[in-house]
């Protein structure tokens, strides 16, 4: 005989499941008793919204659903916006929760809220477990659906009594392999001759484009096409920034440098772009052809309706598209030269040396500390948009951002996520002074895992990002300044080292040395966001058609 929690717990080995994040209630000590019984370790959090993100984190950067797990009513809503996250983010993630027993209901309706229901538009499926029995299919369905395309959260509810039920050992449903399916022929043929056709193309790498098993074929496609690409946001790095063909990313939808590029293209081949992204850039009824190339057909929104699309294993379609394409595209050299231009105004003031520190050095200096393979997890605030626009990426996912939920508080976790799968690379986190304190807490849990990280936190004591937006709509400056902790002395108190920038020239030191000393760093710096409106709204303003 068994119970339900070591079936779950059995089950979940047989995914191939290492750690659950999270941070149990009563109702979850049947499953913490089972793990710790099994080889899977605990990693307790602070709050559940970063074992969330954490969680979400190892699915986007592993393909594998990281596991969260939490009580049931207040601990199951604190990952809610961890599920969301993930949902909008394409990530695959399991979210367990406990629940009261369902059989008898000795509490009356204490802490009881539908957790099931609320996860359902923030999931792709979400059950209530009501058999010990049932356990094995049901987590290896609610695994195949997380991690099927588009990935995302599963959640399961596994009720008190239900996790303490005595069964019969069930057998486990053992995991295969899955060959997603190619576009037909015919497909392939057109979208080959609607680029042939092309005499300025473009391929744009989208959010789907960061999938893990993407990198090889991606790179092949552009470096055998020789078509200029850019990305998306949450595109950046599928393919090497350094290759002579990147045009740019697409911080902002429209009128950014990279635009004098999109906007002159007459064909985009738009690999793996999903819409829950930010546009990046605005079809309209004249406009560019465009192509989708995507695990599942693009979904049809205002400012995004393909005109032919190649559905299937994006990995397998580039290739084959490929096959149809090497040697024949003619590229106009006059559009190809634009690159040039976009790059140099992309540059522009990075070696600024002002105090307190433009966001374009701040950039600037943070890739020189970070090695090609160095990791940087963003938080949400304005520096995204720097960042996005600014940091050139080498490999996939070095620069992880969150372009679709955007919500703060994630880049703290997900940083620690990196830093546990990748513990030889450089890992660093970059969070505004709002975002960071969302979930600074979790200081105390990179802490005690031990784990070799750099939190830079960028101060202007105000939610910068909307305060900028409230300038730019002509709003009076209120309502969004704050003050900060002594984030060095906040630092020491969780057992982390803190680090004050007090000159520009200091930040790369700062930051290397950082890194050289190892543990949980925290630097703080003063930013200057005068640049903000300086350069995205005032020099951007009717630029694109000044571009030769
Ligand atoms: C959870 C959450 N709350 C609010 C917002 C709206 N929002 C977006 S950016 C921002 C300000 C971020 O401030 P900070 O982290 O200090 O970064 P800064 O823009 O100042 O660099 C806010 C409030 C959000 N995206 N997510
Ligand atoms: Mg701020």
């Amino acid at each position: 005989m068994t119970k339900g929690s070591d079936l779950l717990v059995a089950a979940l080995e047989n995914e191939g499941v290492d750690r659950i994040f999270g941070v149990p209630g009563e109702e979850n000590l049947d499953v913490v008793e089972s793990l710790r019984q099994s080889k899977i370790k605990l990693i307790l959090t602070r709050h559940e919204q970063a074992a969330a993100f954490m969680a979400a984190t190892h699915g986007r950067l592993t393909g594998r659903p990281g596991v969260c797990m939490s009580t049931l009513g207040p601990g199951a809503l604190n990952l809610a916006t961890g599920a969301a996250y993930a949902h909008l983010g394409a990530m695959p993630m399991i979210l367990l929760t406990g629940q009261k027993a369902i059989m008898t209901a000795k509490q009356a309706r204490f802490q009881i809220v539908d957790v099931v229901g609320i996860m359902r538009p923030l999931t792709k499926m979400t059950r209530q477990i009501v058999s010990a029995p049932s356990i094995p299919t049901l987590v290896r369905e609610a695994f195949r659906v997380a991690q099927e395309e588009r990935p995302g959260p599963v959640h399961l509810e596994l009720p008190e009594d239900v996790a303490g039920e005595e069964s019969a050992a069930a057998p486990m449903v053992p995991p295969h392999p899955i060959e997603i399916p190619i576009a037909p022929a015919a497909a392939l043929d057109r979208a080959a001759a609607m680029i042939l056709e092309a005499s300025r193309p473009l391929v744009m790498l989208g959010a789907g484009s960061s999938r893990p098993k993407l990198v090889e074929p991606l790179s092949s496609f552009v470096r055998r096409t020789r078509i200029p690409f850019f990305n998306t946001q949450m595109g950046k790095g599928s393919v090497t920034g350094g290759s002579n063909l990147y045009m740019g990313t697409a911080a902002l939808s429209e009128g950014d440098y990279v635009h004098g590029a999109v906007d002159r293209a007459d064909l985009i081949v738009s690999v793996g772009h999903d819409t829950i992204e930010k546009p990046p850039f605005f079809m309209g009824p004249k406009g560019p052809r465009v192509i989708h190339v995507g695990f599942t057909p693009a979904s049809v929104e205002q400012v995004y309706f393909p005109h032919a699309e190649i559905v299937g294993d994006v990995g397998t379609n580039v290739m084959l598209l490929a096959d149809r394409l090497e040697g024949k595209v003619k590229i106009d050299p006059a559009f190809t030269g634009l690159r040039g231009q976009i790059l140099a105004r992309i540059r522009d003031r990075a070696d600024e040396a002002r105090f307190p520190v433009t966001p374009q050095r701040i950039v600037r200096d943070v890739r020189k500390v970070m090695p090609e393979n160095g990791i940087v997890c963003l938080d949400n605030g304005m520096y995204k948009i720097w960042f996005a626009r600014n940091y050139r990426t080498h490999v996939a996912n070095t620069l992880l951002l969150d372009n679709a939920l955007a919500t703060m508080g994630a880049g703290l976790p997900s940083a620690m996520m990196a830093a546990i799968l990748f513990p030889d690379r450089r890992v660093m986190a970059v969070c505004g002074d709002g975002g960071f304190m969302m979930n600074s807490q979790e200081l105390e849990t990179a802490v005690r895992l031990g784990l070799n990280l750099v939190v830079l936190i960028l101060e202007d004591s105000a939610y910068g990002m909307i305060r900028w937006k409230q300038a730019v709509d002509k709003f009076p400056d209120w309502g969004l300044t704050f003050g900060n902790p002594d984030f060095v002395k906040y630092a020491e108190s969780y057992g982390a080292i803190g680090h004050r920038v007090e000159r520009t020239e200091d930040l790369v030191s700062v930051l290397d040395g950082a890194f050289k000393e190892g543990g949980v760093q925290l630097v703080t710096v003063p930013i200057d966001y005068v640049e903000n409106t300086r350069v995205l709204v005032e020099e951007l303003r009717g630029r694109v058609p000044e571009i030769a």
